[in-house]
């Protein structure tokens, strides 16, 4: 009795069990399809939020082609995005606000309503997403998964490979042969590829534009724009139909613009490599030796900004000024020229030609010296200065010092304009003059005007500090 007892006490519990089990699966079948639709509603009425609300704010300059991959993505989308007014690369995304929306101060950033949102391909994911069901997300889980696929290839085979080709040469880094042989070798690679498989697909993934064809091109815009010459493109004939097939969408011509392909490389600069960097000053006669570097291209477009300076206006204001007994020309002429005794001959001969009512001496200082924490990415800071005062060498003279033996280096300069003034259009067309603090320079004081010497003459130790390089602007 009682095993039987026991027995049918077993089966009642089993049977309530087993009960109370179907029991719980039906609730949480319930809670999940509940708490499921809840959540897609709420997904769905975030998305229409940010969607509907303003034009989401994207940091970054114009011409930005880590920004162009938003832009174009919002088009395809119908999100509105716009960029940030007053954006000033290197000043802005060095400010205190910028750093709290992305720590590492690159740009692009998005602000959304819910905070910002750093790194371009998240950026451009995260837009693309504000529209339910995107086709640029393609139509099934595979479509999903080769998108994907082609984002990180876009990324990593294509895009990094043009960066350690082109930005050397471009100045942003140092120019070492067997680097850019190596990654020459592996773009190859990855265009081979991309062009076998463009061979029998127009678009990467499925038959119309998605993130992937987005972001590629936008990569592969910098490559066309910058380095790849027709001849090296000629190799690769499905990748150069795609480009150009791709450029041409509606979509990506209203953030491009019209594209054009490069037409030379551009020419590798004659930089001071890291480690002789720290040799001691050479003597005055090799610096002043020293040939200026050969104009390099435009960079600002490619990396940081993008601010493209404009070519001088033909009737300048400064042609106009009253004539000066001073001509620049000698003056540069004197200080090349000059192998010895340079302070009795250069520097005796600038005191007197000057004239202070037709020229004027400003010094200017870096203002965020703390950053200078690699000697070649400041020097090249500083090339990258000289470059775009191009536009002003009819009408300036300029030394800039990298001060110090050790991080952070010091950037002073001393810069002679025509004119009492520093030029608007010096001013208004090259961003890097609002990185330094300029003052002009009083020369009735003695030691003012010592200084003024001291700079044109790279004297050395320079205000008891040696110097990392100097660099003239003649
Ligand atoms: N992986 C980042 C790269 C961002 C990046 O390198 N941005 C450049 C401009 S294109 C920048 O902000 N450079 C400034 C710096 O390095 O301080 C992205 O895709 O957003």
């Amino acid at each position: 009795m009682e095993s039987e007892e026991g027995g049918m006490t077993v089966r009642v519990r089993e049977s309530r069990d087993s009960v109370r089990s179907v029991a719980m699966l039906f609730d949480m079948v319930f809670f999940l399809l509940c708490f499921g639709f809840l959540w897609r509603i709420d997904l769905g009425s975030k998305r229409s939020r940010v969607a509907d609300s303003m034009a989401l704010v994207l940091h970054a300059g114009n011409g930005n082609k880590n920004a162009f991959k938003t832009l174009i993505t919002a088009e395809y989308s119908g999100v509105q995005v716009e960029l940030a007014k007053n954006f000033v690369m290197g000043v802005t995304n060095k400010s205190p606000e910028f750093l709290k929306m992305n720590p590492i101060g690159k740009v692009p950033v998005l602000e959304t309503p819910d905070g910002p949102i750093f790194e371009s391909n998240a950026i451009a994911r995260y837009v693309a997403r504000l529209k339910a069901d995107n086709p640029l997300y393609g139509n099934s889980l595979i479509d999903y998964g080769h998108i994907e696929q082609w984002i990180d290839f876009a990324s990593m085979e294509i895009d990094a490979n043009i960066g350690r080709w082109a930005y050397p040469r471009l100045g942003y880094m140092p120019y070492i042969a067997v680097g850019e042989e190596a990654a020459i070798s592996s773009l190859k690679r990855a265009l081979g590829a991309l062009s076998i498989h463009l061979a029998s697909n127009t678009f990467l993934v499925g038959h119309s534009v998605t993130l992937a064809d987005i972001i590629m091109t936008c990569n592969l815009y910098i490559g066309f724009s910058w380095i790849f010459l027709k001849t090296f493109t000629s190799e690769f004939p499905h990748v150069e139909r795609y480009f150009w097939t791709m450029v041409n969408q509606p979509n990506f011509r209203k953030v491009l613009g019209e594209v054009k392909q490069a037409e030379s490389v551009p020419p590798v600069p004659s930089q001071k490599k890291p480690a002789q960097a720290k040799e001691p000053a050479k003597p005055k006669e090799a610096k002043k030796e020293t040939k200026q570097e050969p104009a390099k291209p435009k960079v600002e477009q490619v990396i940081e900004e993008e601010e493209e300076a404009p070519k001088p206006k033909a009737k300048n204001p400064l042609d106009l000024l009253p004539p000066s007994k001073m001509i620049l020309d000698d003056w540069k002429r004197l200080y090349s020229n000059t192998k010895t005794n340079f302070r009795e001959v250069a520097i005796k001969g600038f005191w007197d030609m000057y004239d202070p009512e037709g020229y004027s001496l400003w010094f200017c200082d870096y203002k965020y010296n703390d950053e200078n924490t690699v000697s070649f990415v400041t020097m090249n800071k500083v090339g990258g200065f000289l470059q775009r005062m191009d536009l002003a060498r009819k009408y300036a003279f300029g030394k800039m010092l990298v001060i110090g033996s050790e991080p952070p280096f010091k950037v002073k300069g001393l810069w002679l304009f025509r004119g009492t003034e520093i030029p608007k259009f010096v001013l208004d067309e090259v961003y890097d003059m609002e990185l330094y603090e300029w003052t002009k320079a009083d020369i009735s004081d003695e030691a003012q005007k010592e200084r003024v010497s001291a700079m044109i003459e790279d004297q050395e130790p320079f205000e008891g500090e040696a110097l990392l390089d100097a660099k003239c602007f003649k």
